[in-house]
């Protein structure tokens, strides 16, 4: 171990006194002047992976995505574009929290049998808070002290993990920025030529003042045409504030600086574009298309294509606690595909998606994606009929996976796959509104003293902690006709959510109203 340096550079980074750093929904998250220290330690993890891992490249991500501007936070990416194993999350609490620095990674090294020497490449990036680049120094000051940095700046956080897997995988795309807009740009040009589709794709982004501004605009072609409105990154107070996909799926209403014409699609990405969420207004009224939809739409939009392909495949749908009941019933009643439940965060529900050959899975949040198994890709590869019909699916099945990032949530990328899955299915927007009624549900934030005396179990939607809170909030639920409500602490915001729904809107307000109420002794 090379102690001189990690104590010498560990001394430009002190930590704050007073404060405990918990590894959450998507890793550290708190105000952004807080993370100095924190960011440099995580540097100092991803190198340690990198070195267990043999030098293969780790990537490690500098933002607090939906998260107001004051905040910041910092996760680390493995090797094929995953989220850190959870095994590894208590190694991040640790070095967050150690007062002794030095003894802490030597008790990592020596407990995951790490050769430091092996420590390879480890990529950055940073979203466009004010914060960053800062925390960006203090991640290569900290990744530097056993391995190699390279800092590619600004970038979505779905670029970042592009980036990582194509340093460790070079059949997957060209390890740069760019080859992340060549390989999304032409496969949906190939999809759109193959469906002799002439007339551009068209839609208005809010992108939430954020990083995806500048990305999408990096994109072009003549075979889409994309306008994008709160695309103000100079500006680092609005960041995510009255726009973006969190504030518009909080709180079911357009954001600032979109003025609707009825019947057209809208969509809003979040601050470091990794959740899309999509509306529309029907005679004014507001319909939101959220991470339920995207599953449904690019579930049945794939079947399609398989049946049309005559190719068999087990596909999966992946959910949480926030999804609609109407949803599921939707997805299991008419589409016919299994649901699995898992606790909030991708971390989760990519591992679940990774079981089936074709696993859809996406928070109602609007975090999600489709990820296909390399043995499904192989044999869609490979598979030729001669038939003009099964080798156009079968093409752009595979196209497909070019387009929909296989690594994570990515808001480009699925934005790409609805309008493609729209336009090939030839369905308006309100088709795809109409597919299932919803049942009404709404979303609540709760400040409390202690959210960490929140614990939950199946999947969590129930309490099991604080003692008693369940039988309450069972007992409420029980009085509503299709009722259903849960309680959780946020694991990226400090304050409990609430969700409600049920079968009219004046009883899911009412419900999630009095549910509220009972957090209030906490
Ligand atoms: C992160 C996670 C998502 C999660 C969201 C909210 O999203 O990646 O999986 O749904 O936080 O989590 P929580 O309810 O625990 O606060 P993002 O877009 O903020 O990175």
């Amino acid at each position: 171990m090379t102690k001189d340096t990690l104590s010498a550079a560990s001394a430009r980074h002190p930590k704050p006194p007073n404060t405990t750093f918990a590894y959450g929904t998507a890793g550290f998250r708190t105000l952004g002047s807080l993370l100095d220290s924190t960011v440099f330690r995580v540097g100092v993890l991803a190198a340690l992976r990198s070195a267990k891992l043999r030098g293969k490249t780790i990537g490690v991500m500098i933002t607090a995505s939906h998260n107001p501007p004051q905040d910041n936070g910092v996760k680390v990416v493995d090797p094929l574009g995953e989220m850190l194993p959870q095994l590894w999350e208590p190694y991040a609490t640790q070095l967050a929290n150690s007062d002794n620095l030095e003894d802490d990674v030597r008790d990592i090294v020596a407990r995951e049998k790490i050769d430091v020497a092996q420590a390879g490449l480890v990529v950055v990036g940073m979203d466009t808070r004010e914060t960053s680049p800062q925390l960006l120094r203090a991640a290569v000051d900290g990744i530097e002290v056993f391995g190699r940095a390279k800092s590619f700046g600004e970038l979505t956080t779905p670029q970042l993990h592009y980036l990582v897997r194509s340093h460790n995988d070079p059949g997957f795309g060209e390890p740069s920025e760019k080859g992340y807009n060549k390989k999304i740009v032409s496969a949906v040009e190939e999809i759109l030529r193959l469906w002799n589709v002439s007339e551009p794709l068209e839609i208005t982004v809010d992108a939430a003042n954020g990083v995806g501004a500048p990305k999408l605009r990096n994109l072009s072609s003549d075979l889409f045409n994309i306008s994008v409105v709160n695309s103000n990154t100079q500006d680092k107070s609005a960041l995510n504030v009255e726009c973006g996909a969190d504030y518009v799926k909080t709180n079911q209403k357009l954001p600032a600086n979109v003025q609707p014409r009825d019947h057209q699609l809208y969509s809003s990405f979040d601050g470091d574009a990794d959740r899309v969420v999509f509306y529309y207004t029907d005679n004014s009224r507001f319909q939101l298309l959220d991470g339920d939809r995207i599953a449904t739409l690019l579930a049945s939009f794939i079947n399609k294509l398989l049946q049309q392909a005559k190719v068999e495949a087990k596909m999966g749908i992946i959910q949480t606690a926030y999804a609609n009941g109407d949803s599921t019933k939707y997805i299991q009643e008419t589409l016919q595909i299994p649901v699995d439940f898992t606790p909030t965060g991708v971390k989760h529900l990519h591992h679940k998606a990774q079981e089936y050959d074709i696993g859809v899975y996406f928070e109602a949040n609007g975090h999600g994606t489709v990820l296909f198994s390399e043995k499904l890709i192989s044999k869609l590869k490979c598979t030729h009929t001669g038939l003009p019909e099964e080798e156009r699916a079968l093409k752009t099945l595979v196209l497909l996976t070019e387009v929909i990032n296989q690594t994570v949530g990515d808001s480009i990328s699925d934005l790409f796959a609805v309008l493609l899955a729209l336009r090939i299915q030839n369905k308006t927007c309100v088709d795809w509104g109409k597919d299932y009624t919803e049942l009404p549900n709404k979303l609540f934030k709760v400040i409390v003293k202690d959210r960490f005396v929140f614990k939950t179990t199946d999947a969590e939607r129930r309490l099991v902690e604080p003692a008693g809170l369940q039988a309450k909030i069972d007992a409420l639920v029980a009085a509503y006709v299709r009722g259903r409500s849960f309680v959780r602490a946020s694991g990226t915001e400090n304050a409990v959510r609430v969700y409600s729904e049920a079968a009219s809107a004046a009883d899911c307000a009412d419900l999630g109203a009095r549910v509220c109420q009972l957090l209030e002794p906490y």
